[in-house]
């Protein structure tokens, strides 16, 4: 079914001047950006959004890579899109993404995995109103749904 996954492409992405890069490939599949904000994030927020890390021994460094500049916040819809994008990205150990994966063509770092994409949907319905609010997700439709 048609599922929405939060998808966070982090502030390595925008240093690196990946953003065109990775939202390429999440067109190229077929995959609808139903919402889209660019954001310094503040702590609170990114300790919240990484709140199942806390203890963990790089969850400090996490958050602190997470506010050290601008990241885009994005909603990305598509049928099953939440694990289609999980496969996008790839593996969270970058030593298992495997090329033509975003962390396996990108990435040499498990710290800088350049993207957070919502990992079930449970994962998806927590973290997307932590970042927008219900107006600011605009679904659109590109005629095709008819024919699957
Ligand atoms: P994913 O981003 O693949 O959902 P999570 O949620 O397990 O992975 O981890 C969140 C973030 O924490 C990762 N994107 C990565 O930046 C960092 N991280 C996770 N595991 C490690 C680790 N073993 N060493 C260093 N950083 C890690």
């Amino acid at each position: 079914g048609i599922e929405k996954s939060f998808v966070m492409l982090k502030p390595g992405t925008l240093q690196r001047r990946l953003v065109g890069e990775i939202l390429l490939r999440f067109e190229r599949k077929g995959l609808n950006i139903v919402a889209a904000k660019l954001m310094h994030i503040d702590e609170s927020l990114a300790k919240i959004h990484y709140g199942e890390h806390e203890g963990k021994d790089f969850y400090k460094k996490l958050i602190e890579y997470t506010v050290s500049g601008p990241v885009l916040a994005m909603v990305v819809e598509g049928d099953g899109a939440i694990s289609m994008i999980r496969q996008l990205v790839g593996p969270t150990e970058v030593s298992q993404s495997l090329p033509g994966t975003i962390r396996g063509d990108y990435c040499h770092h498990t710290r800088l995995n350049l993207v957070h994409a919502s990992d079930s949907p449970e994962s998806a319905a927590r973290e997307i109103p932590l970042f927008f609010e219900p107006q600011e997700i605009i679904s659109w439709d590109d005629g095709n749904a008819h024919w699957f």
